[in-house]
């Protein structure tokens, strides 16, 4: 038998969601996601409810408002509501807009920045493959070619590795992918993604999910 709340209840649920995730209570968070579900609200509204989260998250982190462990604490808290709402939006034929290919660039192994601009990008509703660290060019044109990604993100944290975000770069143009490339990391500068062609460049990770989203705009 299927139920429908009224809308106060329904919006009662999402909100309580919503805050969760702000507040980075991943238990409460998962409570109120199951109770969602279990109450048969739209996946996509509920998937709305953690995004709004998540986006409030992001506005915070840029105004220095938070900082990193809070930032982590609130995608950890997505990622258990995303693991319990995933099979049931694949079930209603839900799949996201857009891919992007991640990884941080060849020669070097920082991943901290990379993996939490992963982790505001799949707050946002981006489908991301993270391709991990120390990733030749070739290996992110394979799996951009795979997975018909709309953007590559590169990640670089040391200026010995700049170089290889450039030659990257290159071959991308040289391989005419129709993926946008996003680049960042400590010493990337706006001039220097210029330099080298990119389509964007974001400081932070909540700005790449800005960035991202007008990219595939
Ligand atoms: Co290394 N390291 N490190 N390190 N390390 C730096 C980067 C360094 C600045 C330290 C220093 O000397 N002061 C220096 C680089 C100097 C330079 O190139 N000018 C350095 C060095 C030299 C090295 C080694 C060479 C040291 C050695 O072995 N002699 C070595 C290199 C290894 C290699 O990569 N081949 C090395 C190793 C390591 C550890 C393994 C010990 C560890 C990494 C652990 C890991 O990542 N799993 C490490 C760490 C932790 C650092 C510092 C201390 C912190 C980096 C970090 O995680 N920051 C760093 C010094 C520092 O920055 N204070 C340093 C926090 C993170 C949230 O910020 O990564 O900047 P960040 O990411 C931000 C933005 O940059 C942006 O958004 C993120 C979140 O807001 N962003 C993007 C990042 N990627 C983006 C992609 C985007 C958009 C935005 O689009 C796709």
């Amino acid at each position: 038998m299927r139920t429908v709340k009224a809308p106060n209840d329904m919006s009662e649920i999402l909100n309580t969601l919503t805050e969760s995730i702000k507040a980075g209570k991943r238990k409460d968070a998962k409570a109120a996601t199951e109770q969602a579900l279990s109450e048969n609200i739209d996946p996509q509204q509920i998937l709305a409810a953690l995004t709004m989260g998540m986006d409030d998250v992001g506005r915070r982190f840029k105004a220095n408002e938070i900082f990193v462990p809070e930032v982590l604490v609130a995608a950890r808290s997505m990622k258990s509501s995303m693991e319990l709402l995933e099979p049931v939006l694949a079930e209603s034929g839900y799949t996201p807009d857009h891919t992007v290919i991640i990884g941080t660039v060849e020669g070097d192994l920082h991943d901290i920045g990379k993996n939490l601009v992963a982790m505001m990008l799949k707050g946002a509703n981006f489908s991301v493959v993270d391709l991990g660290t120390n990733v030749g060019a070739q290996a992110f044109v394979e799996a951009a070619q795979t997975h018909k990604a709309s953007l590559i993100g590169l990640s670089a944290l040391l200026t010995t590795t700049m170089t290889a975000m450039r030659e990257a770069v290159a071959l991308f143009r040289e391989q005419g992918l129709a993926a946008k490339v996003m680049i960042g990391g400590a010493p990337i500068t706006e001039q220097f993604a210029q330099d080298i062609g990119a389509d964007g460049y974001a400081t932070d990770a909540a700005s790449s999910v800005d960035l991202a989203r007008s990219l595939v705009a």
